[in-house]
């Protein structure tokens, strides 16, 4: 498998997947061809490399879109990669995932991150192209496509989180970690909480395994980022030990900043136009966060900004990745508490996130097993608003199948259940402004309501369910052959 950014980079070239643009600005520029490219853009979606951007040193680059296509999320997976329509990924990533050991990183004394530093005074984070992404958004971001590494005190247990970074000036960012995530807890209850200053280290340009499994919940508390995403490598990921945070820094990453937290010490962060398409944070309002006080930067020759676009979903690369851990968890889910008959499972990158349109397909077993699954499927802290339940003859990443076993499978009254009272998170648009504005700082107590629609006939009416009208195998095979010369150009190959 690659060992960094670079060889991954090499791989996607062969493939043609990587499109080299030249001259783009940092200040919207750089951020709309991506939008457009994602929204509008033919698949494969490619990588975007920007190149020659003015007012920067010639060979910094940033990069967008690492992981939106199928092909390249197999790649950084070392999945099989001639199976890369939806359900196979998910498919194989559960079995992945499922026989994945965690393999603890590996210190070294150098790496290729060492090449170039500053420190103290010469600390200028505005040397990267760090680009502005949306017309509303007052700050730059250096970290949309990065990891934020930080260490509980009291185990030693290292956390890899994506969390946003913004720039606020030449030696200063801010941090922006929602409520729940493991980067709060270790910041606000195992330092601040003590008047503790916390050290931090921020990498970008990462392996896209190390990247992907920052950007995931794919670790409980207390388990490292680092000894999962060599667990997918099948080799220890390479860390140097930070000289300034004591920090376990990637070896192999494009950017490297140590910098520390000092408990109150806080600044305007956003806005920010977010995953889910909205500036949903606090609309327009800056939010204080905390700080990082830098004290050292290393980076690559000519190094790689790697960034993620947020717009209206189905947007930048996270979304395809999110979408496919996302199914994958709910999967595990299910099966972890017993239910059996789990056909396959999709969650929507339409939808925001992958989060918030999530379909089910199973073969029912017992009356009232759709149900189960559909309680089971909608439990998540995060914002899970809709999760449909249908039969195994529906392709669940198929939004017209799924459109017509809800209409036709689903009377309202009986096969949708609200949930009310449940979990939601800052950037949770439905939530209305004010009720945000109650509370200016992290946690806040914000809650929202869930629906499972289940889209599965009834099976105690198994007797009076309604023939199918659709063409059986065997017809379709010997259609297919007898008018091959005709449908060839007709019709789609059968997934
Ligand atoms: C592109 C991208 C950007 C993200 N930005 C943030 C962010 O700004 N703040 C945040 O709390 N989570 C953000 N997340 C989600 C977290 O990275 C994710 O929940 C991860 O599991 C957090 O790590 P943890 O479980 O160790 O806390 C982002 C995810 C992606 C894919
Ligand atoms: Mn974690």
């Amino acid at each position: 498998m690659h060992t960094d950014l670079r060889e991954w980079l090499e791989v996607a070239e062969s493939r043609g997947e990587v499109k080299h643009i030249a001259g783009a600005n940092w200040d919207l520029e750089m951020s709309g061809i991506a939008e457009l490219v994602q929204a509008e853009g033919k698949e494969p979606k490619p990588v975007l490399m920007f190149e020659d951007i003015p007012g920067y040193p010639k060979g910094y680059r940033t990069l967008f879109g690492l992981l939106s296509s199928t092909s390249r999320i197999a790649t950084t997976l070392g999945l099989p990669e001639d199976q890369i329509d939806r359900m196979s990924l998910v498919r194989n990533w559960r079995q992945k995932s499922r026989e994945l050991g965690l393999i603890p990183p590996k210190f070294v004394t150098s790496g290729p991150v060492l090449t170039n530093s500053v420190t103290g005074d010469d600390v200028d984070l505005l040397k990267f192209p760090s680009p502005r992404f949306h017309e509303l958004d007052r700050g730059r971001y250096i970290g949309t496509c990065h990891t934020v590494i930080q260490k509980d005190p009291d185990t030693g247990w290292v956390n890899l989180g994506t969390y946003r970074v913004m720039l606020v000036d030449r030696s200063r960012l801010a941090l922006h970690v929602l409520e729940s995530q493991h980067g709060s807890i270790i910041m606000h209850q195992r330092y601040f909480a003590h008047n503790r200053v916390m050290p931090v280290a921020i990498a970008i340009g990462l392996d896209p395994a190390l990247w992907w499994t920052s950007c995931q919940p794919l670790t409980p508390l207390g388990v490292s980022e680092y000894d999962y995403a060599g667990g997918i490598k099948g080799e220890p990921i390479e860390v140097i030990e930070g000289r300034y945070s004591g920090l376990p820094l990637p070896a192999h990453a494009e950017i490297v900043i140590e910098g520390e937290c000092h408990p109150g010490d806080l600044v305007d962060e956003g806005p920010f136009g977010e995953w889910c398409g909205y500036y949903a944070n606090l609309g327009l309002s800056p939010v204080p966060e905390p700080v990082i006080r830098v004290k050292a930067i290393y980076y690559r020759d000519d190094p790689i900004l790697t960034c993620e676009h947020p717009a209206i979903p189905p947007h930048d690369s996270s979304a395809l990745g999110v979408a496919i851990i996302d199914s994958v968890v709910i999967w595990n889910r299910l099966e972890a508490a017993g239910i059996p008959g789990i056909n396959g499972v999709w969650c929507y990158s339409e939808a925001a996130g992958a989060m918030c349109f999530n379909v089910i397909s199973i073969q029912q077993m017992y009356p009232g097993h759709a149900r189960d699954v559909g309680l089971i499927a909608s439990h998540n802290s995060e914002i899970n608003r809709y999760t449909i339940v249908v039969e195994d003859d529906i392709d669940p990443s198929d939004l017209k199948q799924v459109i017509w076993a809800m209409v036709s499978r689903c009377m309202p009254d009986r096969g949708i259940q609200m949930l009310h009272h449940c979990g939601s998170k800052s950037s949770d648009p439905a939530i209305p402004l004010a009720e945000k504005k109650k509370y200016r700082v992290a946690p806040k107590p914000l809650l929202s309501s869930k629906v499972i629609i289940d889209a599965c006939r009834p099976l105690e009416w198994k007797e009076d369910w309604y023939p199918i009208a659709k063409i059986s195998g065997s017809l379709r095979n010997k259609i297919t052959e007898k008018w091959q010369a005709v449908l060839s150009s007709l019709v789609r190959e059968a997934r």
